[in-house]
């Protein structure tokens, strides 16, 4: 066998493999593989920037699968916990909760984690996160298939765990005045 014919048999099937890679990726909005993962896109990825404790991330989760999916779990190397909270209004005051089903995302709909509202909270931070950064945040659905993005991190002023101290803000806008509920631990 001449070197040529060598290089030829070695880089064909490689080529084979990448086209196909390439086409499966075109595809996976289709639930090309059938799973949860697979059927989601998410969108607009971002967290909050903070010097040490706790902090939020936020995306757009958007189902373009025939069936309904569940997050059930977050994860991120930056957070020692991270939990799947929800806003729950009572008596004017918003608390945040720990999602116990997880997310649950319908058929052909977008699940908006926004700041005020469901979010990804990320606890025990292991390090400052600056705006600028980049977190890797992974996700499990309920059949175990997972995804992993990468968020930016940015300076928010809407900083859920001082509201409780700013006069003006929960005079004025008391439902988002917000405590943080760890009773459960
Ligand atoms: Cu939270």
């Amino acid at each position: 066998m001449t070197v040529r014919k060598l290089i030829t048999a070695l880089i064909v099937p490689l080529l084979v493999v990448l086209a196909g890679g390439g086409l499966a990726a075109c595809s996976s909005s289709d639930d090309a593989d059938g799973t949860q993962s697979s059927q989601v896109k998410i969108s607009d990825q971002w967290v909050k920037a903070a010097p040490d404790g706790m902090t939020s991330a936020f995306a757009k989760v958007r189902n373009n699968g025939k069936t309904q999916v569940r997050i059930v779990s977050a994860s991120s190397d930056v957070a020692g916990s991270t939990q799947l909270h929800e806003v729950v209004t009572e008596n004017g005051v918003s608390t945040m909760k720990e999602k116990a089903d997880g997310y649950v995302v319908g058929a052909g709909k977008t699940l908006d984690l926004t700041p005020g509202g469901a979010h990804i909270m990320l606890m025990d931070l292991r390090r400052p996160i600056a705006a600028g950064d980049l977190v890797t945040i992974q996700l499990v659905f309920a059949d175990g298939s997972m995804q992993t993005v990468s968020a930016s991190a940015r300076d928010f002023a809407g900083n859920q765990e001082d509201y409780g101290n700013a006069p003006a803000a929960s005079s004025t806008m008391p439902s988002m005045s917000m405590t943080m509920d760890h009773s459960h631990h």
